[in-house]
This record gives C-alpha cells, structure tokens and sequence, in this order.
C-alpha cells in the first residue's frame, strides 16, 4: 500500500520545488528521482514547510447568524525563516475568507483586504486581534455558533497548508466597517451594534 502512495507524493513534492531548478541541473533532477530515500527528495534544502514553522494559538472566532464574521489568533513564527499567509479557507460555513488589515484612524477607521499574503518573519508573532489584523468570513449561510468550532485552512507561499480549529464565541465588538460597504459605516454600525449584540 504505502509502495502505491510514495511515488505519487515524491513526484507532487519533488516537482514543485525542483520546478526552478530544473533548467539549469538535469543532473540534481535526474539524481533525486533516482534516489529511494524519499525523505531527502522531499525536502531537498532541509528548510521547513511554512505550516510547520508557524504555531497558532489562541485561535478563536465571532459568533454570528449569517454576514460577515471574524477570526482571531497568535500567529508564531517559530522557525529562522519568514512565512507568508497567503489566504484562508473554509468548508463548512458556505464563505470566502478574506485577510483584514485595518485602515485609517480613530472612529474612522475601516478593514480592507489586505495587499499581497502576511507577512510574519523569522521568529516574529503577529497577533491577529479585534481592531487589528483579522481573518474575516465574508458572507456566512451557515451560522457560526458558540461553544462550537470553526476549521479553517491557512495556505502558505510555499504551497503548504494546514487547518487549525477557532473556538466560536459571543463577542460585542469587532464590528468594524468594511471598505466595501460604502459610506454610511460610522452610524449604521451603531444601528448594527444594537440589534445583533444582543
Ligand atoms: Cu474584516
């Protein structure tokens, strides 16, 4: 069984990384596909996956109906090289995943979608928080519902993935604007705020 599934990841893996490399050394090509230690070929340059190097903790998300949702984490960076989120999926709320970063100042500050992945550098957190960086669920048709979690999938520059759990939970705030919404954000948020906080 296990002789079926090596080539296939061997040749994914190999491929992708050695993509670059190919034109100018045949030879390194030729000598990995030979070579049987898989484990080698996999990671050729011994540097780790970026969803290896990064840990997340305190991962937890808005509870809300339907709409727009955010979610929220510490964002460690534990390896010597930088790692770059590069978008978030979901499966199981029917919505796209935008990352946030906020813009402006004061009361008027606004979220868009941030410009290029995010960038956590070598040995660096990034705290993703209400009123800062976010990960935003941009139109939910399945509720997110407290006491539950929601799985979502951080894909990263290099081509690595993985899921990570957020703890759903009753929150007032992170109620920001959104660039897209137009201009009426300052009051219709307050108008939003009372009827769905409560
Ligand atoms: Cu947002």
């Amino acid at each position: 069984m296990h002789e079926s599934e090596f080539p296939m990841i061997f040749s994914k893996k190999t491929t992708k990384t050695l993509g670059a490399l190919a034109l100018g050394s045949g030879l390194l090509l030729t000598g990995c596909a030979q070579g049987t230690d898989s484990e080698a070929a996999v990671q050729p340059d011994n540097s780790p996956l970026q969803a290896d190097a990064l840990q997340v903790t305190e991962s937890w998300a808005k509870a809300a109906d339907s709409g727009m949702s955010a979610a929220f984490a510490m964002l460690n960076n534990v390896s010597e090289l930088p790692v770059e989120l590069e978008s978030v999926t979901e499966k199981d709320h029917g919505t796209t995943m935008e990352i946030h970063e906020m813009d402006g100042e004061g009361t008027d500050m606004v979220m868009q979608q941030i410009d290029g992945p995010l960038l956590i550098d070598a040995g660096h957190r990034v705290e993703l928080a209400p009123g800062g960086n976010h990960i935003m669920y941009m139109d939910l048709s399945e509720p997110l519902v407290p006491a539950e979690t929601s799985t979502l999938t951080l894909n990263f520059s290099d081509g690595s993935s993985k899921d990570v759990d957020f703890a759903i939970r009753n929150y007032d705030g992170a109620n920001e604007s959104y660039h897209g919404d137009g201009e009426h954000a300052d009051h219709a948020e307050q108008a939003e705020h009372g009827e769905g906080g409560h």
